[in-house]
């Protein structure tokens, strides 16, 4: 598959199966898993023709490993970034002393104010590098990275989880728990 196809096919599943599953027809099951037959037969009748090998190399291929089969192969969901409500299902995990959320200057009066919201996802999402969370606030301008107090927070009694490709979720964080890095 050549990489314009894979990016293509990547962004539809993103959408699909992170957003609008109404879209193709499909509802996310439990944990947002979707049998991979019905995905295709789906996407099919909506105009992207992918074979199972090709799903896979999607599946394989993605930069952020966005997408996970189950154990058996039979089913497939996003690891993380959903706006539809979805439990994914992950066990509480320990977070490493701190994380970094990536933003842009414009948001910070809000963050100071409220804290870090889930917005349209179902968690608030937080990189383990400063790399990471520069390349996430990127996306919407001049990235400001912040801070977090996550071993503040556990020892508050706040919860973490772990998505399979490594990003770190939690239901939000009070401004207590972030500092701006220069
Ligand atoms: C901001 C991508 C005002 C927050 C990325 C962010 C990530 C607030 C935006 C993943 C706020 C939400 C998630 C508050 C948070 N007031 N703004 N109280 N609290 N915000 O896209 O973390 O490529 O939903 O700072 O790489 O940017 O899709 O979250 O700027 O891993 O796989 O509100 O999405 O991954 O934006 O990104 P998002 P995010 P994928």
């Amino acid at each position: 598959m050549d990489e314009k196809h894979l990016i293509r096919a990547s962004k539809r599943l993103s959408r699909h199966l992170r957003h609008a599953p109404g879209d193709i027809g499909i509802a996310l099951g439990p944990g947002g898993w979707v049998e991979v037959d019905t995905l295709l037969a789906a996407l099919r009748r909506h105009g992207l023709h992918l074979t199972r090998a090709e799903l896979d190399e999607v599946v394989e291929g993605n930069d952020k490993r966005r997408f996970a089969f189950d154990d058996d192969g039979l089913r497939i969901r996003a690891s993380q970034g959903h706006s539809v409500a979805v439990d994914l299902a992950l066990p509480a995990a320990t977070p490493p002393d701190v994380l970094y959320h990536g933003t842009v200057a414009r948001f910070l009066d809000a963050i100071r104010d409220e804290g870090l919201k889930p917005m349209n996802r179902h968690a608030v999402h937080l990189s383990a590098t400063v790399e990471t969370a520069r390349t996430v606030g990127g996306r919407r301008g001049v990235p400001v990275v912040l801070l977090v107090d996550t071993r503040g927070m556990a020892a508050a009694g706040y919860e973490f989880q772990v998505s399979a490709n490594g990003v770190w979720l939690t239901a939000a964080v009070p401004p207590e728990f972030l500092r701006r890095l220069p």
